[in-house]
């Protein structure tokens, strides 16, 4: 059965999938947002749903002015005898840690700390109980490896030394283990080459889990180093699994530039996205990956579950509900008082702070992940004050160095929809237009994989543009620092209160 690729698209990096019987759950990176870790359900691979988040609350993830892209980084997910577990890093607080579960819908428990250190911790269940704990660190000589310890996955207590099982197979930075038992020999994979173009996946086995390892011979088992079809880059970081029917299948992050052959732009606005391939197992107990270590837009497979239905990536929020829909995400821990919906009204009141959506901090912005290149954007505002200065509107924001936001505000009295932009250590107001009312205002981010338009309309019905931004102003590996994100589009207020109707983002056409 043919399928397209992402599976799950926009900003979904560092995936890892765990199986339930016919049902299969997916958990990905969050860094700076919060909620943190979204745990994505699926029964075919294809279809997933966001059934909500494994970190919720300010205990569970202190993220206090962390730094853009730091926070949590890449998780596992693994199940065990009725309990769901989650690893990962809080690289900005006390490192790796463990929260379980019996039911990911319910929440998940408090954290509990393991002393290992590194990052891209993960758990293999062994069958005579034991439980491995694997993660990236340094050896005396200062060269990264993967580190194994036995833990208990509970308490987080580790209950051996931390010892070097590997130092990769020639690759630079390895990192992202994930140790697995199969057909009853220890398989260690890893990504190396580090996450951006020279990404890659490579694997290896022993009879014990301390190793020593045999390297697959075919390595790296997935690599997009040498693809000249330059659709797909920086594929790495994966997690595998043999699905209900006894068929093998590999999720990984994996990039898509926002240029398009012949304009070779290797820049991607979307982040890193979460893909899926079939894997093969050969006679020597190695596995193909896709087509020989690479994979594609569109891809065929022995699917488990139901028919695919189609992907929706529409999103539409009219305030009616008292909920936040999941998709909302906040940047670092909310001031949740921020924030009201007002279901009886059709509307959201945003509380502007001081706090701009420059500062690395926590501003009162509440968005969505931008899923294609191709969207349309589009929010209904109204300063709820006359006072000059209160700023709202929506914007297409990668981090506090790189955003684009059309917004209203007033100024000496006089209402104004304005066009700012901020890249590196630059920001400034590219336009600025004097309208009669800040009531009612509606406005628009249409986006392709070259330009963000801005637009705005008093009526509803006829827009004004007023003006537009690159992409590639916004995108992961044009930071001026290592990033790991992908743009949203949100909604903002600053310094004063705005109303919000008709939240609504619609992909024009998927690429
Ligand atoms: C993650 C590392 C990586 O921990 O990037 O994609 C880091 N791989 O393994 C952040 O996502």
């Amino acid at each position: 059965m043919k399928f397209k690729n992402p599976i799950l698209s926009g900003y979904h990096p560092d995936p890892s999938i765990c199986r339930v019987g016919e049902d299969y759950y997916l958990v990905n990176s969050t860094f700076e947002f919060f909620p943190g870790v979204p745990v994505y359900h699926s029964r075919n691979l294809i279809n997933w749903e966001l059934e909500g988040y494994c970190l919720t609350s300010d205990e569970q993830l202190p993220l206090e002015k962390c730094r853009p892209s730091g926070g949590i980084f890449a998780p596992t997910i693994r199940y065990h005898e009725g309990t769901f577990f989650m690893i990962t890093t809080n690289v900005s607080s006390k490192g790796n840690f463990i929260v379980h579960t019996k039911d990911p819908a319910r929440g998940w428990s408090d954290p509990v700390w393991v002393d290992q250190g590194g990052i891209d911790p993960s758990l293999l269940f062994d069958d005579d109980g034991t439980v491995y704990f694997t993660s990236t660190g340094m050896d005396e000589e200062g060269k990264q490896g993967i580190f194994l310890c036995e833990v208990d996955p509970f308490s987080g207590e580790r209950k051996t030394e931390s010892v070097l099982i590997s130092h990769g197979c020639g690759g630079r930075y390895p990192e992202g283990p994930h140790l697995y038992k199969w057909f009853g020999k220890y398989y260690l994979m890893l990504a190396e080459g580090g996450t951006e173009y020279g990404h890659m996946e490579t694997l290896q086995r022993a009879e014990s889990p301390y190793g020593p390892y045999e390297a697959c011979p075919h390595n790296p088992i997935l690599s997009h180093k040498e693809d000249t079809r330059e659709k797909i880059y920086s594929t790495g970081h994966a997690d595998m699994l043999e699905d209900h029917n006894g068929n093998w299948w590999m999720v990984c992050l994996a990039v898509r530039p926002c240029g398009e052959a012949p304009n070779r732009v290797l820049l991607h606005n979307l982040g890193r996205e979460t893909f899926l391939t079939p894997v093969v197992w050969k006679e020597d107990g190695w596995p193909v990956v896709g087509e020989h270590g690479l994979i594609a837009p569109e891809m065929e497979g022995p699917l488990p579950g139901e028919i695919p239905e189609p992907v929706k990536l529409d999103f539409f929020d009219d305030f009616g509900e008292k909920e936040f829909p999941l998709r909302y995400n906040f940047l670092r821990n909310p001031h949740r008082q921020h924030y009201v919906r007002l279901p009886q009204e059709n509307r959201m009141v945003l509380q502007g702070s001081s706090v701009t959506l420059s500062e690395c901090d926590s501003p009162t912005w509440i968005g969505i992940r931008q899923k294609e290149f191709a969207t349309e954007t589009s929010a209904i505002v109204t300063l709820n004050s006359r006072e000059n200065g209160t700023k709202a509107g929506i914007t297409a924001y990668y981090n506090d160095s790189y955003h684009y936001e059309i917004y209203l505000t007033r100024e000496a009295n006089v209402c104004k929809v304005c066009l700012a932009k901020q890249i590196h250590d630059m920001w400034a107001v590219t336009a600025c237009v004097e309208i009669e009312s800040t009531e009612h205002v509606v406005l628009k981010i249409t986006s392709d994989p070259t330009y963000y338009r801005f637009s705005y309309s008093l009526n509803g019905t006829e827009f004004t543009e007023l003006g537009s931004g690159l992409t590639v102003g916004l995108c992961t590996e044009g930071t001026r620092s290592m990033t790991f994100t992908g743009t949203y589009l949100a909604m903002f207020a600053e310094h004063g209160a705005a109303s919000f109707e008709q939240f609504h983002m619609k992909v024009l056409s998927r690429r």
